[in-house]
């Protein structure tokens, strides 16, 4: 059997670490595509040449025509600008519609039954603009950022409590954006919730909202740190569990920013929910009851979402 094509639209910081980590988990063959002439190739050529160090198997290729993604089974998306310092996610939304509509057409001409994760920000409203432009069905187009920031969450409290990362499990919902809503009550240490490991003295409240501002200002606290652009190597860590979750019809259960019409009383919108991903992709939108807080702070989010399409549809009248 032929091994699974992988395309990665968009060659920079994430796509080169999507590429490097493709091919050393064996996903299948690579091709990295770019408007930039050489990047693409160069960066396939220099992982090619770790293959025979690590001992891999996985063709490497780099491209600047649409026409070599033919056929990709899945299209990671990360073309478009990020962030500066002082920058937030949404100042990105006027330059990356423009990207995301030359991305849709091409993914739409040259592999329409690719499973496609978006990772390019505004993340809730790119992926949304992404479907849009593409057409495909919006069970195989998703968004990628519950993955990162229940990572992020997951790793400062395994900090907090000097427990293995692996024994956290986290738990976030809403927009990729300062609105996002880590959720205490269903995020644990090997099943303990949060708030009882607040009541057995395991931490505080006051070091448990500290944390949860820190994972809301994640990814602000990396750009500041690096300067130049945003984190990379966590981002494309988290789009490669979804890709192989795809791949492998694992069912995983990832939070991701799904289509979700009907469930949290919603129709029609990109926004990050539990979801289970297999070989039909977002396979099942999970619909979890919410209690009074949390469904204020899901709203807030939810309507910071809606404020974003609204703005691409302002931009783009093509967008309904
Ligand atoms: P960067 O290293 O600049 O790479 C972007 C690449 O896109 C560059 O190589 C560009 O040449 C290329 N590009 C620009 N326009 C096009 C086009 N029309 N077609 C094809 N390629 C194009 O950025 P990066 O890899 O660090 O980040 C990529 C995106 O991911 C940005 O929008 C970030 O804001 C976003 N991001 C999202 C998250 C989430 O958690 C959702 C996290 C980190 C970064």
């Amino acid at each position: 059997m032929a091994r699974p094509k992988i395309a990665l639209i968009g060659a920079g910081q994430i796509g080169g670490t999507l590429a490097h980590l493709a091919a050393m988990k064996e996903l299948g063959d690579v091709v990295l595509f770019d408007i930039s002439e050489g990047t693409p190739q160069g960066k396939a050529l220099d992982i090619a040449q770790s293959g025979p160090v690590e001992g891999f198997d996985a063709s490497l290729k780099g491209a600047n025509d649409y026409a070599d993604i033919a056929g990709a089974d899945v299209c990671i998306v990360t073309a478009g600008v990020p962030r500066k310092p002082g920058m937030s996610r949404d100042d990105l939304l006027g330059i990356n519609l423009k990207v995301m509509k030359s991305v849709g057409e091409g993914i739409k001409a040259h592999a329409p039954n690719a499973f496609v994760i978006c990772i390019t920000n505004p993340l809730d409203a790119m992926v949304w603009a992404l479907q849009q432009f593409s057409g495909l069905p919006v069970e195989k187009v998703v968004g990628m950022a519950g993955v990162l920031d229940a990572g992020r969450f997951r790793h400062f409290l395994s900090l907090e409590f000097g427990v293995s990362m692996r024994d956290v499990s986290a738990f976030v919902l809403g927009g990729h954006g300062d609105t996002m809503v880590p959720l205490a009550r269903y995020s644990t240490v090997a099943g303990i919730p949060l708030p009882d490991l607040v009541s057995m003295g395991w931490t505080t409240q006051e070091k448990l909202d500290a944390i949860i501002q820190r994972t809301r200002d994640g990814g602000a606290e990396i750009v500041g740190l690096l300067k130049t652009g945003s984190a990379f190597y966590a981002p494309a860590a988290s789009a490669i569990e979804m890709a192989e979750a795809y791949l492998k019809d694992q069912k995983r259960v990832l939070p991701c920013a799904a289509y979700v019409d009907g469930a949290y009383g919603l129709n029609g919108l990109y926004v990050g929910v539990p979801t289970v991903i297999g070989a039909d992709g977002v396979e099942k939108v999970i619909d979890i009851k919410l209690n009074k807080d949390e469904q204020a702070m899901f709203d807030k989010s939810v309507d910071a979402v809606k404020g974003l399409v609204a703005a691409c549809k302002g931009i783009d009248p093509s967008l309904a």
